[in-house]
């Protein structure tokens, strides 16, 4: 007999997933090692307020006392976004945290198998791990391509984080299979900045237009992740030619500090924050509300 999943849902979550209503996911680690307190708390509140405001129900996700949360409550987010010795999970050890009741934070990766088991079909998160520069030497890529490749969710990002090889990172999801869809845009977005200066394989216009994409891939039995590109609103965009400087000087710091594995992303993120006087981080917090808008009109096209 299989042994009932080990899922807890929020009274909201639960509510709007029986009734059939539009919900969108959204990870935990940009909460416990994407941001600082209390910016981390304040900008996932925010990004539910506003998936709640365009008609969808937000799913935070997150591993607690041996448990999958599905939508967490204010204080408990708020006690996540304090915690010290939080796990960064993956495909790798999520079923870890379970088993050993340490609390984790879902990446990309782990959110999507989590939405994934809840029935949750859409994802909104800030930039997608990738391929890491110098990766032909470190061999470090992020698992959420992997996930992409065999776990349909559809995730919407501001592309990569810039801080990555973004060329081989493209790369990589073509051979994986996955689409991957300017929206609104011919380049894929480089997070902090509109444009990459690479073409974006695919684009769509509109909600509705991915949702009947999506639709199409199910229909061939074609199963797998999609990343919608969102790029970044003009107002709130830090262009590229000002990022290559700050990206460059906070790679060299990270090597010459040893850092590696997990803590790449988390040291680079936190790196350029203080380098650029704090606007990467508001310009951060500005295209995870963006995607969150974006998801959520999916979520409800997929509904309509
Ligand atoms: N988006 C953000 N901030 C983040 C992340 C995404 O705006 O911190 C996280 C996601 O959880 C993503 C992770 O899965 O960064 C990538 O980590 P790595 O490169 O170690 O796979």
């Amino acid at each position: 007999m299989m042994a009932s999943l080990p899922l807890v849902y929020s009274p909201e979550v639960d509510a709007a997933l029986a009734a059939g209503k539009p919900v969108v996911a959204l990870e935990s680690t940009i909460v416990t090692h994407g941001m600082p307190y209390p910016d981390n708390v304040e900008t996932a509140r925010a990004v539910e307020a506003e998936i709640r405001s365009r008609g969808a129900v937000p799913a935070t996700i997150a591993v607690l006392e041996g448990k999958i949360r599905v939508g967490l409550d204010a204080e408990t987010l708020d006690r996540l976004g304090t915690m010290t010795g939080v796990m960064k999970l993956s495909r790798a050890d999520l079923a870890f945290a379970l088993a050993t009741g340490r609390p984790g934070s879902t990446t990309v990766a782990a959110t999507m198998i989590c939405a994934r088991l809840a029935g949750i079909d859409v994802f909104a998160t800030g930039g997608i791990g990738g391929v890491h520069q110098g990766a032909e030497e470190s061999f470090d890529v992020s698992a959420d391509l992997e996930e992409l490749g065999r776990t349909s969710v559809i995730v919407v990002a501001a592309g990569a984080k810039a801080i990555l090889d973004l060329p081989k990172t493209l790369e990589v999801l073509e051979t994986k299979g996955v689409p991957v869809v300017g929206y609104r845009t011919d380049e894929f977005p480089a997070f902090w900045s509109r444009g990459s200066g690479l073409k974006a394989p695919l684009r769509l216009d509109s909600a509705s237009e991915i949702a009947a994409f999506q639709k199409a891939r199910e229909m061939i039995g074609i199963e797998g992740g999609m990343l919608i590109a969102n790029p970044v609103p003009e107002t709130d965009e830090i262009p590229a030619v000002r990022m290559q400087g700050f990206i460059a000087a906070s790679l060299a710091s990270a090597k010459a500090a040893g850092i590696s594995a997990k803590q790449v992303t988390p040291y680079l993120l936190a790196d350029m924050f203080e380098r650029t006087a704090g606007s990467s981080l508001k310009t951060n917090i500005a295209l995870v509300m963006n995607n969150a808008r974006l998801a959520a009109d999916i979520a409800k096209a997929l509904k309509a």
